[in-house]
């Protein structure tokens, strides 16, 4: 019974190295020293040996209970470092250089809206907003288009199809910022001078220089004594403080029928000297509308045409975006990638 107790432990020995986890130790533990193990069941026949050798036998049996024991404790602990190691490994190299973060940006477009707005601040202009689902009657009506007048299908108008307003008024996505001319008169009185950022809509083919969603900013300057001059000498000194140098633009005559006269003013197309694409071979990108508010636009805001007039113009933001950074293609701005808009 002696050689059968030291081969039990020698099994037991081979056995535990074997085992790799936690679990498997365990089962190992119960199949030696378990009620139904492998000591037990042999022990099981010391009640039939002489009386003499059973208290030698009995100490052996300890003696192997404990050897085994001590082997289990000591794999459990070569199994917990091996799986201690093994996390270890993957931990990262706090020396390695980490990934940078995507930096967000604010948009070109917003870029150049906020230098716009700060100079015209200076100059003493408030900011004005309007809505861009509009009124039929703001957007044209009060603006002096006559009905059926031809100068509506200058601007390819996204109609909006219900609900009309509480007016019975048609509703459509504004064509331009001048319907907030009317409504920046009716609410805030005049003399004004303000300038009005917005996005408007058309539906119209696109182009290198064309958009169906297009920014506009819109001037109105209306007081007692203000002339065709002063619209020329403030849109000059805009551009100059812009641009930080003295910006050559063509101005000639235009129409619109809320502006009496009207006038265009064209920019000298910074991507050439004798035409191109983007100017279509004309040498000259146009940059804004303008004229002397028409009298009739001044009676739909309820001011007095014989007393107060003034000027209003305005710029495609995107065109003056195009030309402050040289980008050749207005598409850009809406097509949103990111190589794109890492630029600025
Ligand atoms: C107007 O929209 C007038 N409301 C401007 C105005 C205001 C005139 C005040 C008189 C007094 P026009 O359609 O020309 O006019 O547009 C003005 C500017 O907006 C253009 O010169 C151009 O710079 C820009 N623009 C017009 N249509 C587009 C378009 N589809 N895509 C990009 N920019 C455009």
């Amino acid at each position: 019974m002696q050689n059968q107790i030291q081969d039990i432990l020698k099994q037991a020995i081979e056995k535990i190295n074997k085992c790799n986890t936690e679990a498997e130790l365990l089962e190992t533990e119960k199949s030696f020293l378990g009620k139904k193990g492998s000591l037990n069941e042999i022990l099981k026949g010391v009640k039939d040996l002489p009386k003499e050798d059973r208290a030698e036998i009995g100490k052996l049996a300890n003696q192997v209970k404990q050897d085994i024991n001590t082997h289990i404790q000591n794999q459990k602990q070569n199994i917990q470092d091996k799986a201690l190691d093994a996390i270890l490994e993957q931990w990262h190299d706090v020396t390695l250089p980490g990934i940078k973060p995507q930096k967000g940006a604010v948009h070109p477009l917003s870029l150049i809206q906020e230098k716009v707005e700060e100079i015209f601040q200076k100059m003493g202009f408030m900011i004005l907003d309007g809505p861009e689902v509009e009124s039929d009657y703001f957007n044209f009506d009060a603006l002096n288009f006559k009905k059926d007048h031809p100068a509506r299908d200058m601007h390819d108008t996204y109609f909006v199809g219900e609900p009309q307003n509480k007016d019975g008024d048609k509703l459509l996505l504004r064509t331009h910022t001048s319907p907030v001319q009317v409504r920046g008169m009716l609410q805030h009185k005049v003399p004004i001078k303000a300038i009005i950022p917005g996005r408007c809509f058309r539906y119209e083919d696109q182009d290198a220089t064309h958009e169906h969603t297009l920014f506009q900013i819109e001037g109105l300057y209306i007081d007692k004594n203000i002339s065709i001059a002063n619209l020329k000498g403030i849109f000059q000194e805009f551009l100059t403080k812009l641009f930080e140098k003295k910006i050559e633009i063509q101005m000639r005559p235009g129409y619109f029928p809320f502006t009496e006269p009207s006038v265009e003013f064209d920019f000298s197309c910074p991507f050439c000297k004798d035409g191109c694409r983007v100017c279509k071979y004309t040498k000259f990108i146009e940059l804004a509308g303008a004229g002397m508010v028409h009298p009739n636009v001044l009676k739909s805001a309820k001011v007095d045409p014989n007393e107060y007039q003034g000027f209003a113009f305005g710029f495609g933001l995107d065109r003056l975006a195009m030309l402050y950074h040289n980008i050749q293609n207005i598409k850009h701005f809406r097509e949103n990638d990111i190589r794109f808009l890492k630029q600025f």
